[in-house]
Order: C-alpha cells, then structure tokens, then sequence
C-alpha cells in the first residue's frame, strides 16, 4: 500500500463527515442562477462541480488546497540546490492538502520510482506506434496501453463495496502519475528520437530528472555534472509548475477526467479522455500559437527589434482581426500567477536570449495596448505568454510535444482529484440537455 495511504485515509473519513451532513442540511440551498448565456455560453461562469484538489481565483490565480502559487513556491519541498517545488511534494499536497515531512517525501519518491516502470509488452506496444503519429495521440494510447492493469477496474470485477472504491483508485492515481514521464518519454523517443535507444529509469535520480532523462536533457561529461544537474532540474522544474498541474475542474481536461471518472470508469480510461480534451487547439495547443506569435515576430524585426516594433505588430495583429495570443483570460483578471513564475525563473536562469526578452518587453507593451480597445476584459499575460520561450531556450523546439509535457503535468491534479471523487462517493453526472426551441419555450414560461 502507498506511504501516503494511512494519511489520506484519516482525511477522507474526516471530510466523507463534512460532506454527508452538508448535502444532507443544504441540499436545497440556491448558490447561483442558470441564465440562458450560460446554456448557450459553454456554461461559462456556472457552479456546477465538486471538486476538491484547486480553486481558480480571479485575482490570485490557482490555488491548491487553499495555498496560492506563491505560497506553494515558498513552502514546497525542492531538491537539494534546486529552487522550484517538487512535483512529487505538491502531488502529496494535492492529495491530503499538506506537505509531506522529509522522511514522508523520501518514501514517497521511492515509491513514486517504483510504480513508474513499464512492462515489456507496454513499452514495445508504445514503441510500435508510427513515428509520424501526433505526440498527443501516442501519449493518449499509451495510457490506454497500460489500462489492462488497472487495480480499481479488477476490483470492481470481483465485487468491491462502493465504500472501497477509493483506495483502489488511489493505486490506479498513483500508478497513472508515476508511469506519465515514462509513457511522455516513450512518446519523445519514438517520435523525435531517430533510433536512439530509450534510457532505463536512473534510481538516483527523481521522477522530474528522470523525465529530463527520456527527453534527452543530461550529459555524461563530468565537469559538466553538476551544473547541468541544476540547469536540468531548473527546466524540468520548470515544466510542472508552469503548466500547473491543476486549474480547478471545469477546463476541459480536468472535467473530461471527472466526467469519465463519474461513470466508474477506472482512472486510466478517464486519465486518457481528459488528454484528448487538452489535445484540443482551443486547450493544450494555445501555448504553441503564442510561440508562434513570437516568431513570426521575430522573423519580420529580426533580433534588433524595439518596443515600439511590439507596438505596431499588436496593432496589426488586432486590425487584421486576430487576437493576441498569450493575453487574456476567461477566469483571472490580473497576470496570470503563473506567468509570473515563468518571469522569474527566466530573471534567474536565463541571460541574453533574444525570444526571452522578447517575453518580457511584451509584458511592458500589450497589456496597455490591449487595454486601449477598451473591450478585453483582462489585458495581463496568462501562462502561454512565456512558456513556449523557455522551452525552445533548453533546446525543446519540437513544438508539437509541448502538449505531451502539459499533459504529464495534469496527472498530479486530475488524479488526485479522482480519488476525492471516488472517496466522496459522487454520482454519475448527468445534466440536463435543451433544444433551441425547448429553451425559447422556458424563456416564456410555457
Ligand atoms: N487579444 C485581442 N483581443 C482580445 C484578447 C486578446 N488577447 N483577449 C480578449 N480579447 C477580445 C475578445 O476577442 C472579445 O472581443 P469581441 O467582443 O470582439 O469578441 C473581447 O476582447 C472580450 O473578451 P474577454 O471577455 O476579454 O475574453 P473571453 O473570456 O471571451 O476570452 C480568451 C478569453 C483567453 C479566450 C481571450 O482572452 C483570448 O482569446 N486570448 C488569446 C488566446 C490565449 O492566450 N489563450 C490561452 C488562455 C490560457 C488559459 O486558458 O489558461
């Protein structure tokens, strides 16, 4: 059983308490109205799911479990030298909604290791899929590849009380978060690897510098070692906490997950549904039109470019009636806190890179540009603004993977969540559908 099992479960009883008496006494308590923007708007803006890992807050941005981005910077556990949370620490905090002490996180990592191995036949099954294939696609079916050993879907088979279906799913969660990196690298491999063989799982390293590993980020030249040991974490780190693994659970992939996961299905069957959501070009690849932006501004101005050059390329963009990728936000009216993780990671690690600076002159231009149409809700950058930068800066220009690494990101959060879910004991969802005429009806109280 997982270290973080007997922690968990005194939470779990404690919240199943809250939960019970709350529906019980409110059940029939009005939190909100249902108008018919929200039926034609994609039910923007409507309270319609329990979900218990994050918030989204308009003003703070993300929260997990009560703790903003910022706090989760400060109080996170990081490696030795590093400065960035380790993913393993806030897939803990995600979980039970505190940090695990030293000793707990050491297991937990060990443990972590373990479950991120793949059986021969997975591996050689995600090997065979053809090279051409998109990342997302592979990455997509190589959980499905591993859905076979799902823990929760045996149990079910042979008949466990609805009482147990989350410890179950807890294995499935943890299982699914450990084999990501290695299924994401699989994926690299076949696809942009050109026949070099896939490294074996380094016990010495972590879950993050595993994954650098598969993606081909290390260097055996020992002098070397150690500084890019640290440039290696600081990227990888990157990655996890830009694409946060968490964004609440109405974007499409966490509730792909939820809604899959309300049928029973275990949790690689709803894992995979939520990852071919977030392959959708209006979720995961907005971070790749932002790049792009950025290099086509590049490519027109060269590297000699000045802020007034931003100015007149936004003015263009909006007149020719495109908007400006990587600004804007349904949700959050203030940069995103996100962004601002980016910003200072590049601050720190990155000096004189042209693109790189390219980000940040943005953020001293659009926003006040946006602002003078007068009609964008929130000019401030939001995470795609920088992230596409950062990772051509380490080299990772393969744009059609930056998906892949969102998605390995998104476990943490939409696993944990599940197991709430299971834990709670949430119904099958089920909303209600209208047709136009049936809505045009309601409208006039017939
Ligand atoms: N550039 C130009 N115009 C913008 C804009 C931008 N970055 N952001 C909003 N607007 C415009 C809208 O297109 C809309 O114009 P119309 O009234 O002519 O249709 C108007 O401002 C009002 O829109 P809004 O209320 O500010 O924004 P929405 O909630 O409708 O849309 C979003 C939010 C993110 C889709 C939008 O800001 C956008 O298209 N941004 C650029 C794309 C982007 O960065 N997407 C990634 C989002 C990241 C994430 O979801 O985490």
């Amino acid at each position: 059983a997982s270290v973080v099992r007997n922690k968990l479960e005194a939470k779990i009883v404690e919240q199943q308490k809250v939960f019970s008496a709350f529906k019980k006494e409110h059940g029939n308590t009005k939190i909100g109205e249902i108008t018919v923007g929200s039926v034609c708007g994609g039910m923007r803006g409507m309270a319609g799911i329990l979900y218990e890992t994050s918030k989204l807050h308009p003003i703070q941005g993300i929260n997990y479990r009560e703790k903003d981005l910022y706090e989760i910077k400060e109080q996170a556990p990081r490696a030795e030298g590093g400065r960035e949370p380790l993913p393993e620490g806030v897939l803990w905090l995600l979980l039970t909604g505190e940090f695990p002490n030293e000793q707990e996180l050491k297991e937990f990592q060990s443990e972590l290791y373990q479950r991120g191995h793949l059986s021969k036949d997975e591996e050689r099954l995600i090997q065979a899929f053809p090279k051409d294939m998109h990342p997302m696609t592979q990455f997509s079916m190589g959980v499905m590849a591993c859905q076979p050993n799902s823990k929760y879907a045996k149990a079910y088979r042979d008949g466990v009380h609805k009482s147990k279906y989350w410890e179950t799913t807890l294995e499935d969660a943890l299982d699914v978060c450990a084999k990501v990196p290695r299924i994401a690298g699989l994926v690299f491999n076949n696809s942009y690897g050109h026949g070099k063989p896939m490294p074996d799982q380094d016990p010495s390293l972590d879950y993050s510098a595993n994954y650098a590993r598969y993606l081909g980020i290390e260097d055996k030249n020992f002098s070397e070692l150690m500084r890019l040991y640290l440039v290696l974490h600081a990227y990888i780190y990157f990655i996890f906490i830009n694409f946060i693994s968490d964004h609440e659970g109405g974007n499409v992939s966490a509730h792909a997950t939820h809604l899959v996961g309300s049928t029973l299905a275990d949790p690689y069957l709803s894992f995979a549904a939520g990852m071919n959501g977030l392959a959708g070009p209006l979720h995961g690849l907005a971070n790749q039109e932002c790049l792009r932006f950025l290099l086509d501004f590049q490519t027109k101005y060269g590297t000699k470019w000045t802020e007034h050059d931003i100015r007149d390329y936004v003015r263009d963009t909006l007149a020719s009636g495109k908007v400006v990728p990587g600004y804007g936000h349904a949700v959050l009216r203030q940069t995103d806190p996100r962004f601002m993780c980016e910003l200072e990671f590049a601050n720190h690690y990155i000096h004189d890179d042209n693109l790189v600076n390219l980000v940040k002159a943005c953020y001293r231009v659009i926003p006040d540009a946006l602002a003078q149409t007068g009609k964008v809700s929130n000019p401030w950058p939001n995470v795609d603004a920088g992230s596409g930068a950062l990772l051509m800066h380490y080299g990772l220009n393969q744009f059609d993977y930056y998906t892949v690494l969102f998605g390995v990101s998104r476990a943490l959060g939409v696993m944990s969540a599940q197991v709430w879910s299971r834990a709670l004991g949430l119904p099958i969802e089920r909303p209600n559908s209208l047709t136009l005429n049936h809505l045009m009806k309601k409208v006039k109280n017939e």
